[in-house]
């Protein structure tokens, strides 16, 4: 071989490859380009269609002699392009398939469908059992597309041997803050006779309440009796002070027990919105009250409570001008203060968000204005944003 060639030969293949590698290049670039514009036009994203379930039951208590059929459905929100099967979980003291049976263990809900159901049989086996047997169904595996609901994914349902199960429709909810949440006691089935229920409840908060004095009748023939939970305290609710629970302690009547959901444990929503001043000092002889007033003289004053110690004002943006934009004083109003000795008065400032506003802040008070009226903040209102300036520490 000629060895002199190879570098010629070198140069004229580089030369070739690149001429042809630009010009490839350049139609590389315009296929690729096109290929992206076709591939955004084809793509249409599909959306998955994930769909919380939730379970419900046509009873959750009854008599075992009864031998009941219960329906237990399961409903999801959007439907599927395929069957749905929802396999559930069967625990509780009873027993499946000696204490009750089921048409499936699995419930499916059809392509197109929103609900699907099976069928629970109670078995009536002619032995005494005292208290409740209960069954509890969870969700025990689920299609891929399909997500457990936060609170309706657990059924219970109780099951006496007795005549009839005193209960709650559930063992605990969450409800808006109101002065009139009707509350259901649930007797299982009718009875021929006047149903006497003792009940007794607790609140965190010491302007909720409830009514009646802790009995109450389910008469003769019918299922259910209420009473009225109080869970407005018209204020911010502190934190740990928006719980009202209330439990059946006994029912007078031996055929009759008590069942799963013996109590029910209520939490309460704030439904005020506003700001709320809390104020405190020591001397517990003298008395301030609160007040507030805008440009335009619109006040709002705490209520004479007469309360040794502390007061607090609420100022309720439904109620008051409402709190719009604007600049208003907050004062201390000197109503059974003699200003022979200092006081110190605590505020501290609360909003419907739990936004709290700096402080505390101490104001002492040394004298008693001829009109009552000791002016300590001002109040800057501006598209729902509070500003708390102190304008005193004394007088
Ligand atoms: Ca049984
Ligand atoms: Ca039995
Ligand atoms: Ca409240």
């Amino acid at each position: 071989m000629n060895i002199m060639r190879k570098p010629l030969m070198y140069l004229s293949v580089a030369a070739l490859l690149f001429s042809c590698t630009k010009t490839e290049e350049v139609e590389v670039e315009r296929i690729v380009e096109t290929e992206v514009e076709v591939e955004k036009i084809v793509e249409v994203p599909t959306a998955i269609d994930l769909s919380q379930v939730s379970l419900a039951s046509s009873a959750s208590m009854t008599t075992e002699s009864d031998a009941q059929t219960i329906v237990i459905s399961a409903a999801i929100e959007t439907a599927q392009e395929e069957d749905v099967t929802i396999k559930l979980n069967f625990a509780g003291s009873a027993a499946l398939d000696s204490d009750y049976s089921v048409s499936s263990s699995s419930i499916t809900v059809a392509a197109g469908e929103l609900t699907g159901t099976t069928e629970l049989t109670i078995i009536s086996d002619g032995l005494f059992e005292s208290g409740i047997e209960n069954i509890v169904i969870s969700l025990a595996e689920l299609s891929n597309t399909i997500t457990p609901s936060a609170d309706s994914s657990i059924l219970q349902i109780d099951i006496t041997d007795g005549e009839a199960i005193i209960g709650f429709e559930s063992s605990s909810i969450t409800i808006d803050e109101s002065s009139f949440y009707t509350l259901f006691f649930v007797l299982s089935k009718a009875l021929n006779e006047d149903i006497v229920v003792y009940y007794s409840g607790e609140t965190s908060n010491d302007r909720y309440g409830l009514s009646g004095d802790g009995e109450l009748i389910i008469p003769a023939g019918q299922t259910t009796r209420s009473i009225t939970i109080d869970a407005n305290d018209s204020r911010i609710t502190n934190s740990g002070e928006n719980t009202v629970s209330v439990s059946i302690d006994a029912v007078e009547n031996d055929d009759v027990v008590i069942g799963s959901n013996s109590s029910i444990a209520i939490t309460t929503n704030e439904i005020s919105e506003g700001l709320q001043i809390t104020s405190t000092w020591t001397t517990q002889d003298d008395l301030f009250d609160l007040r507030v007033y805008n440009s335009a003289g619109v006040s709002q004053a705490s209520t004479l409570t007469g309360t040794n110690g502390s007061e607090e004002l609420f100022i309720n943006k439904l109620d008051f001008s409402p709190l719009e934009n604007g600049t208003y004083t907050i004062e201390l109003i000197a109503f059974d203060f003699d200003g022979s000795t200092s006081e110190t008065v605590t505020f501290s400032f609360l909003d419907e968000n739990g936004g709290t506003y700096d402080g505390p802040y101490t104001f002492v008070a040394n004298n008693a204005p001829a009109n009552d009226r000791i002016p300590v903040f001002e109040l800057a209102v501006l598209d729902g944003v509070y500003t708390i300036t102190q304008t005193s520490v004394s007088n």
